[in-house]
């Protein structure tokens, strides 16, 4: 028996079951510059769907169901997690056209799982198509944070055939180790409430031709990164990635909060290309805010994305929407509004917008009202039209109080617009929406 001080009794094996697949990727699947609200600017327009080959994860050795991963890890395959101590086994099948592998840094391997094509070859350095590999790697003391750092630490995978061409085609993803002891049972930092993968890389679809390198955090360009998503007062670990070539230095930078990085505060991080990053973020300041490189000519090319903290202090509504579903609130064209304070309403002002997206609200120059009033804890319905309901494409609707009167007098108003909103999804899968994305005030030209 080998005697592994750092192994508790709670070392596992952790399965991963990963396919190489070809796959059609979209750059910027609004077609607009959401960080401005405009239309996506030349050349980037033209064509932001590209093929692509990624990393898919499944539920087994089947390789027949998905598992979700996170809007906001994109292009990325899914993150490998483990606890230092424990064996990680990527099950690996090729369903692309191309010979592919996984190469891992940061955890400890042997030749044969070190899934790099080099003399002398082990056996993961290449799976051809169709083929399949088990890559056995271990997160050892070393793969580890360093003792009184951050609990976890962030490191590459990719493919590593031809890694140039199979970095830019999109095979790659993170590694995430946390501290033993630190480790929840999916092997997250137990100490951090939330975590984000951001990668910075210029992808390449026309051998630099500027209207093929999308400046892509992620691989969104242009603010169309969704989900990044933080409760005020969350404890957040950011994982930053740097990846691509001479021309990938980048640095970026958050608004609206400093980073714990490497024992100071900053709001600015250094990547080099195959760089990893670790910072820490306490998210106690709400807002929208932008996470971008500082980079100026890459800042011009979309290496934009934004972030959201949104307060869950209670906002004392003064009114809620009913959870009506969206046949019944269309078929009645009206919404039902209550009263949720201790006074009569003698009026209830309400916008809307179309939630075309969770990073997308188009909003309509358009006022509903009241028309009679509300007592105490009681709901009355607000007329709001056909037309609401007919929609714009497969948007739902998100209805909010712009003004409150009361009989005595007394107004409400919400501290910003779309607050106390309710969502009318149209589709009855849908993400989580916990905060209202900002207006897209300049709409669509048609
Ligand atoms: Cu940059």
């Amino acid at each position: 028996m080998l005697f592994l001080p750092w192994v508790g009794s709670a070392a596992k094996a952790r399965h991963y079951y990963i396919a190489a697949e070809d796959v059609v990727w979209d750059y910027a699947p609004s077609g607009r510059d959401l960080i401005h609200g405009i239309a996506l600017p030349a050349p980037w327009k033209e064509q932001t769907r590209w093929p692509k080959t990624r990393y898919i994860e499944y539920t087994d050795a089947t390789f027949s169901v998905r598992k979700a991963q996170p809007d906001w890890l994109g292009i990325l395959g899914p993150i490998i997690r483990a606890e230092v101590g424990d064996t990680v086994l990527v099950h690996f099948l090729n369903r692309s056209g191309l010979p592919h592998s996984i190469h891992p840094h940061g955890v400890r391997y042997d030749k044969d799982n070190e899934g790099a094509a080099y003399l002398p070859y082990g056996k993961g350095a290449g799976v051809a198509p169709g083929e399949r590999f088990t890559y056995r790697w271990i997160a050892d003391k070393e793969s580890g944070p360093i003792p009184g750092g951050p609990s976890s630490v962030v490191w590459w995978y990719h493919s590593h055939v031809d890694a140039e061409k199979e970095i830019n085609a999109g095979l790659l993803g993170a590694i995430i180790i946390t501290a033993a002891g630190k480790a929840d049972v999916r092997g997250a930092p137990k100490d951090v409430d939330r975590e984000f993968v951001a990668m910075f890389m210029i992808f390449d679809e026309l051998h630099g031709k500027d209207a093929g390198l999308f400046h892509s955090i992620n691989g969104f360009v242009f603010g169309n990164l969704p989900g990044m998503l933080i409760k005020q007062g969350e404890r957040v670990r950011w994982y930053l990635l740097g990846m691509g070539s001479e021309k990938d230095l980048h640095t970026p930078h958050w608004h609206g909060k400093n980073v714990f990085y490497r024992n100071r505060h900053t709001d600015v991080v250094e990547l080099l290309p195959g760089s990893m990053a670790t910072a820490d973020m306490v998210a106690d300041n709400p807002g929208v805010w932008l996470l971008h490189c500082h980079v100026s000519d890459h800042m011009e090319a979309g290496m934009m994305a934004t972030y959201t903290i949104y307060s869950t202090a209670a906002r004392s509504c003064p009114v809620v929407f009913a959870a009506d579903p969206w046949e019944r609130a269309a078929s009645s064209s009206s919404i039902r509004v209550k009263n949720l304070g201790g006074k009569p309403i003698r009026q209830v002002s309400i916008l809307s917008g179309y939630l075309v997206s969770s990073l997308e609200l188009q909003p309509l120059i358009l006022t509903w009202f009241s028309t009679e009033p509300i007592p105490p804890g009681q709901e009355r319905p607000v007329t709001i039209g056909k037309e609401m309901f007919a929609g714009r494409g497969n948007a739902s609707v998100a209805f909010f109080p712009s003004r409150v009167i009361y009989e005595d007098g007394s107004e409400w108003k919400p501290r910003q617009l779309g607050d106390c909103f309710r969502i009318y999804w149209r589709d009855k899968e849908h993400s989580q929406v916990p905060v209202l994305p900002p207006f897209q005030f300049q709409q669509k030209e048609d």
